[in-house]
C-alpha cells in the first residue's frame, strides 16, 4: 500500500521531499471523457493537484447513472458528482425551479443567472440534504431527438414514447405536449432506443455528439425547450476534512472547471449540428418556439404551483 502511495505521487513527491499519504478524490459524471463534462473534470483534477502539489489525486470515473452517483457522494462512497440537475429535484427540491422549460432565453442569461446571487442562494439549498452544492457547470439546452419522424410542430410528437430524466417537471411539459414520457437514467437510454423502447429522447447537442446517440436517432429536431444545468456536487464530510487552504484551492479549481466545461459546450453548440449532419441526421433547425410555448402554456400553472414563484418571477426578469 505505502509502495503503491509512493509510485501514485510519483514526480509530485520526489519533488515535494518526503513522502505524504496521498488523498484520493473520485469524480464521477455520465459521459466520455471527450465531452465538456470530461473537460470540466479534467480541469478540475489539473487545477487542484497543481495547487496541491499532488497531495490529492483526482480520478475522474464514468458513471452513466446520475442518481445513483448522487446517492454515492450522499453516503460518501464517492467524493463528488458532475452531471446535469435532472435527478437532483428530487433531492434538493428548489432546483426543480431551473427544470422549467422555456424559462431561459439564452446561454447569456441562463450563465448570468447562475453566477448571480440567485445561483448562489440554489446552491446554499443543497446543505441541509446532506449534499454540498460547489458549483454550476452546464449541460446546455436541451433538443429532441427520435427515430419516427421529423418533428416540424408541436402536434407531430403525440403519440412519441420519449424518455425523459427522472424529472417530474420535464414529465409534466411532455405529457402537456401529446408525447408519453418515459423516465429512466441516462444508462439506460441507449438500450431502450435500441430495444425501441421509447422512440426518442431529448438532450443538448454537445450530449449527443458525445455519446453518438445520431446512431440510434435519425431525427433532430432543435426545440431547445429547456435549459440543463450541470453542478458539482461533493460531499461534505469530506470538504470538511480539508484545510481552510485546501478548501479555497478546491473551489478555485471548480471554477476552473466550470470555465472549461462552459467553453467546450460553447465550442460543441458552434460545431455540433454540422457534425451530426455528417453523421446522417436530419436536423430541423427552424423551429416555431412560440407554438411549443403555446402547447406548453395548459400545464404551465400546475407546473410552477409547485414552485418557488418569486424566484421564477425573479430569474425570468434577469438582465
Ligand atoms: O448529464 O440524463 C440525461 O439526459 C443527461 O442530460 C445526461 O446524462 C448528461
Amino acid at each position: 500500500m505505502f509502495r503503491r502511495t509512493l509510485a501514485a505521487a510519483g514526480l509530485a513527491t520526489m519533488l515535494a521531499g518526503p513522502a505524504l499519504a496521498q488523498t484520493q478524490l473520485t469524480i464521477q459524471h455520465p459521459l466520455p471523457l471527450n465531452s465538456h463534462y470530461g473537460a470540466g473534470a479534467t480541469a478540475l483534477k489539473e487545477a487542484f493537484e497543481r495547487a496541491t502539489s499532488g497531495r490529492y489525486r483526482v480520478n475522474i470515473q464514468r458513471n452513466d447513472n446520475e442518481r445513483e452517483v448522487i446517492e454515492s457522494v450522499q453516503i460518501g462512497t464517492a467524493e463528488c458528482y458532475l452531471g446535469s440537475t435532472g435527478p437532483v429535484g428530487n433531492f434538493v427540491p428548489e432546483v426543480r425551479t431551473l427544470d422549467v422549460p422555456f424559462l431561459f432565453r439564452d446561454y447569456p442569461h441562463a450563465r448570468g443567472v447562475l453566477d448571480s446571487e440567485i445561483g448562489q442562494q440554489l446552491l446554499t439549498r443543497f446543505q441541509p440534504r446532506g449534499l454540498v452544492g460547489v458549483a454550476w457547470l452546464e449541460n446546455g439546452f436541451r433538443h429532441l431527438t427520435n427515430s419516427r419522424r421529423e418533428v416540424n410542430a408541436p402536434a407531430d410528437m403525440r403519440g412519441l414514447k420519449v424518455r425523459t430524466m427522472e424529472n417530474q417537471v420535464h414529465m409534466r411539459a411532455f405529457t402537456a405536449l401529446g408525447a408519453l414520457p418515459t423516465p429512466m437514467a441516462f444508462s439506460e437510454l441507449v438500450p431502450a432506443l435500441q430495444q425501441g423502447t421509447v422512440d426518442g429522447q431529448e438532450n443538448p447537442i454537445p450530449v449527443i455528439v458525445a455519446n453518438n446517440l445520431n446512431q440510434v436517432q435519425r431525427f433532430l429536431t432543435l426545440t431547445g425547450h429547456v435549459y440543463s444545468p450541470a453542478v458539482l456536487i461533493c460531499n461534505p464530510a469530506f470538504l470538511a476534512r480539508m484545510s481552510a487552504a485546501d478548501r479555497n484551492a478546491f473551489n478555485e479549481a471548480a471554477r476552473a472547471a466550470a470555465r472549461a466545461n462552459r467553453d467546450r459546450v460553447s465550442a460543441d453548440e458552434a460545431s455540433g449540428v454540422e457534425e451530426l449532419r455528417r453523421r446522417g441526421m436530419t436536423v430541423v433547425t427552424q423551429v416555431d418556439n412560440a407554438a411549443f410555448q403555446q402547447a406548453l402554456s395548459s400545464s404551465a400553472g400546475q407546473i410552477e404551483q409547485q414552485l418557488d414563484r418569486a424566484l421564477l418571477q425573479r430569474i425570468r426578469d434577469w438582465r
